[in-house]
């Protein structure tokens, strides 16, 4: 009966089971096409129970809920999201657990005033799965529990957590105004607002087109909400981690370098235009221009330019401010055309391009010429000046460039999250950064005066070549590797002691902290406290924290946060590679779904255990 046309099976082919139907069938053969498109031809003969079985109608139909599944298998699991995709019903339980397949396109209805409406009235489960059901849930149970809740968004690059975060922060804003029936205070409405518009200004600066994702973010972020007791949103707080700085001096072919310097010379007016010393367009900039990429079809760097603006005002940031920022921008843009020349050491022979800079940082151009060309040090209280060549600033001129090449950003995120998934990835992060780990030993390395990254390379291999999730590659000499949850990534280590330290050099400190503008003094103030001047003055070596302990404390510090809340996991999965609506690739999908653990997760909530309470709570 399986075989009959119209009939839909599972039909295992090349270690797979693949959702399919009958097309037609004879008393030798039978055709079967795949749900994802596949035409295959079978003889009946070689066919038995375990190759082609009928499908059960849970399958057939689709359910919300992966737990009221009858057959659990990975490809089933696949289907069903896939069947829903289909319909546009993007998003699926697991449990408690909101798996939210990206649509990439707008789906009518799916998010407007009354979605939030129906799902601020009804418990969760009694409307489908959606990203509201989750906001709904988190914001009762704040009362229900009496504790802090926590959602977790996860997904690799290009997933949704962005958009999903943006729409949590929505419902709960639309919550806070409504809650209490309380005529509003004007402080709770700036509030929200505020919340709300937080979003425009992170993205434009920590935002950029990556070849996965065209609004990829460039840090990982956690946000803070505080509730009164009549449930409105009192404040709260954005932490970020780990910025990809170096994306301002560097980008990979085909990706850009943060939206705001693109909206910023796509925005501004003919006079503001002036006041920045900008040019035309961002083909006039080596930081904008050396990837070869400058626009995207789907970004518009003048609509962004205006939202920025309004946001900015929102978040009352006053003129002068905001001019400031701007002009600090158009002086990092400038700073990326300075070129040099060999004559005795380095020249410089873009002179108006240093006067610009130096115009819009309050800089004396004489010093800042000097502190690029040269480098001077304190040394047993005189001060020593050596002349650098070309190619010792080139490189410098990523200055800028301080980011560890520890980071590699969805892996990143990965680390972060998994850590308090039941999934257990414990081993792997204590490789990382247990007592005498690889963060461990790339800090002391950084603090070592003889350390260098062959060196480190070199511990590296020694200490943990044994480990079932370190990798020592064979072929290259400045590589290590770690073998994360979702697949194993190298890691150069060409210049990742200098990243770590990421150090400020003090001659250049000390110039920008001489600046006219009080906005650039106070920002290099702060770096310079950072530094620590007390020590500096003993000429020890400073003990400023290196990027990865700083990392891994704020690691730490989240999850003793996290720990204490009651989570809620929203899984983004990306349907496929190339950004594209009504597309779902099984490979890209079966991959996330492997990684992530979800089977298990299904298994674990099918085991009887959709709930977890603890006895006093239930009691
Ligand atoms: V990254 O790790 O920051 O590179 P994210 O944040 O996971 O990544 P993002 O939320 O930015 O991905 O989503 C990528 C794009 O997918 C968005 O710019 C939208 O164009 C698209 N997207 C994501 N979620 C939705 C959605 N719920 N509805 C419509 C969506 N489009
Ligand atoms: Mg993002």
């Amino acid at each position: 009966m399986s075989s009959e046309r119209g009939a839909r099976v599972w039909l295992r082919h090349k270690e797979q089971l693949l959702p399919s139907t009958v097309s037609s069938c004879d008393d030798a053969s039978l055709v079967l096409t795949t749900d994802y498109g596949k035409v295959i031809y079978l003889q009946k003969a070689e066919l038995n129970g375990e190759t082609l079985y009928p499908m059960h109608p849970s399958s057939v139909h689709g359910v919300e809920d992966m737990s009221t599944l009858a057959e659990l298998h990975e490809a089933a699991i696949m289907h069903n999201l896939f069947l829903r995709y289909k319909r546009d019903d993007i998003y699926t339980n697991i449990g408690s657990i909101l798996a939210a397949v990206n649509p990439y396109k707008q789906i009518s209805g799916l998010y407007d005033s009354t979605a939030v409406d129906q799902y601020s009235k009804h418990q969760m489960g009694e409307l489908p799965p959606h990203i509201f059901a989750v906001a709904n849930e988190c914001y009762r149970c704040l009362w229900k529990r009496h504790d802090s809740q926590c959602v977790l968004i996860s997904g690799e690059s290009g997933a949704g957590k962005t958009e999903s975060t943006k729409l949590l922060l929505k419902f709960l804003s639309v919550m806070s105004q409504n809650s209490a029936g309380t005529p509003l205070s004007e402080r709770t409405t700036r509030v929200e607002q505020a919340l709300v518009q937080s979003s425009p200004i992170m993205e434009a600066f920590g935002n950029a087109k990556t070849v996965y994702n065209n609004n990829s973010s460039r840090f990982g972020k956690f946000i803070q909400l505080h509730f009164s007791q009549n449930g409105n949103i009192q404040g709260g707080c954005i932490i970020d981690y780990l910025l990809e700085k170096n994306r301002v001096v560097r980008q990979n072919p085909g990706e850009r370098n943060y939206h705001i310097f693109y909206a910023l010379l796509a925005g501004a007016d003919t006079d503001h235009r002036d006041m920045y010393l900008l040019s035309e367009g961002p083909e006039s900039y080596h930081y904008l221009s050396q990837s070869g990429c400058m626009k995207d079809s789907s970004l518009d760097d003048k609509q962004l330019f205006d939202s920025v603006m309004e946001a900015l005002k929102v978040m009352e940031f006053t003129e002068e401010e905001i001019r400031d920022v701007f002009k600090l921008l158009s002086a990092v843009l400038q700073m990326g055309n300075i070129e040099f020349m060999t004559a005795g050491g380095a020249q410089i022979t873009s002179k108006g391009v240093v006067s610009n800079v130096s115009e819009l940082l309050g800089l004396d151009c004489f010093q800042l010429s000097e502190v690029l060309t040269q480098r001077s040090m304190i040394l047993r209280g005189e001060e020593i000046c050596s002349p650098l060549s070309v190619e010792q600033i080139e490189p410098g001129m990523g200055g800028l460039d301080l980011l560890g090449a520890m980071q590699a950003n969805c892996q990143r995120e990965g680390i972060q999250w998994e850590a308090i998934d039941w999934m257990d990835n414990a081993e792997c992060l204590d490789l990382i950064e247990k007592k005498l780990g690889m963060l461990a030993l790339i800090n002391e390395e950084s603090r070592f005066p003889k350390g260098t990254d062959y060196t480190l390379l070199e511990k590296l291999h020694s200490r943990h070549a044994t480990n079932p999730y370190y990798v020592k590659p064979r072929v290259t000499d400045h590589q290590f590797g770690i073998k994360h949850y979702a697949g194993e990534v190298l890691y150069d280590v060409r210049g990742i002691l200098q990243k770590n330290r990421d150090t400020f050099r003090d001659d250049i400190l000390f110039i920008l902290k001489d600046s006219r503008l009080d906005f650039i003094y106070d920002l290099f103030e702060r770096v310079g406290s950072r530094n620590g001047d007390e020590t500096m003055k003993m000429g020890t070596a400073r003990r400023k924290p290196t990027v990865s302990s700083q990392f891994r404390d704020s690691l730490h510090s989240l999850m003793a946060t996290l720990s204490a809340s009651n989570p809620f996991f929203v899984r983004c999965i990306k349907p496929n590679m190339n950004k594209k609506a009504n597309r779902f690739d099984p490979d890209v999908v079966l991959n996330q779904l492997r990684y992530s653990g979800m089977l298990e997760t299904v298994k674990i909530r099918r085991a009887g255990f959709p709930v977890r309470r603890t006895f006093k709570d239930f009691r």
